[in-house]
């Protein structure tokens, strides 16, 4: 795919010095000619799904344009996830920094790389709130995602962020 492409990206942090890891990757991800940066949604305080036990996350979205490919663009996000030290080892373990790519403009991919859009994002308060707080008007799949945020199982864990 060609040209301007709106992108949601989630960010997630459960590790170090939380807050400021997800001010910092905003504009590391936005520092780039080829990545501007649309919308910030607000930050949410989660009760961690799935994985071993482990500390609340705090997490949020933001829309950016893109001239980026869908496979530039993941390589991107893992650049700044790994600029923030962020270790691989358990599946859904804690961890200081996860950005995902949640849609990529309109694309539909199974590519067990990049699945798009996201596969669990549609089930999932912690990028669901952030996103609807956001973008009122927003859908995922053809479906509202205000609408979507209210089955999600883990919304009763979801608090707005109080910290500085
Ligand atoms: N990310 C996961 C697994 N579980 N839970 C919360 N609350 N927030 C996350 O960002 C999160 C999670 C896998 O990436
Ligand atoms: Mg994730
Ligand atoms: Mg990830």
């Amino acid at each position: 795919m060609s040209g301007t492409v709106r992108s949601i990206l989630a960010l997630g942090s459960n590790l170090g010095e939380s807050r400021d890891t997800l001010s910092l990757a905003v504009a590391d991800l936005v520092d780039s000619t080829n990545v501007r940066l649309r919308e910030v949604s607000p930050i949410v305080q989660t009760k961690a799904v799935g994985g071993p036990e482990q500390p609340d996350y705090l997490n949020m979205v933001i829309e950016i344009e893109t001239d980026l490919g869908p496979y530039e663009l993941l390589e991107h996000c893992q650049a700044v996830e790994n600029k923030h030290h962020r270790v691989r080892s358990v599946r859904w373990g804690p961890r200081t920094l996860d950005v995902d790519i949640i849609t990529y403009g309109d694309l539909v991919s199974d590519d067990e790389k990049l699945t798009l859009p996201h596969p669990r994002a549609a089930e999932r308060a912690f990028v669901l709130q952030p996103w609807a707080w956001m973008d009122g008007t927003a859908t995922l799949s053809g479906r509202p995602v205000a609408e979507l945020v209210q089955q999600a199982e883990d919304l009763p864990g979801l608090v707005p962020f109080e910290g500085a």
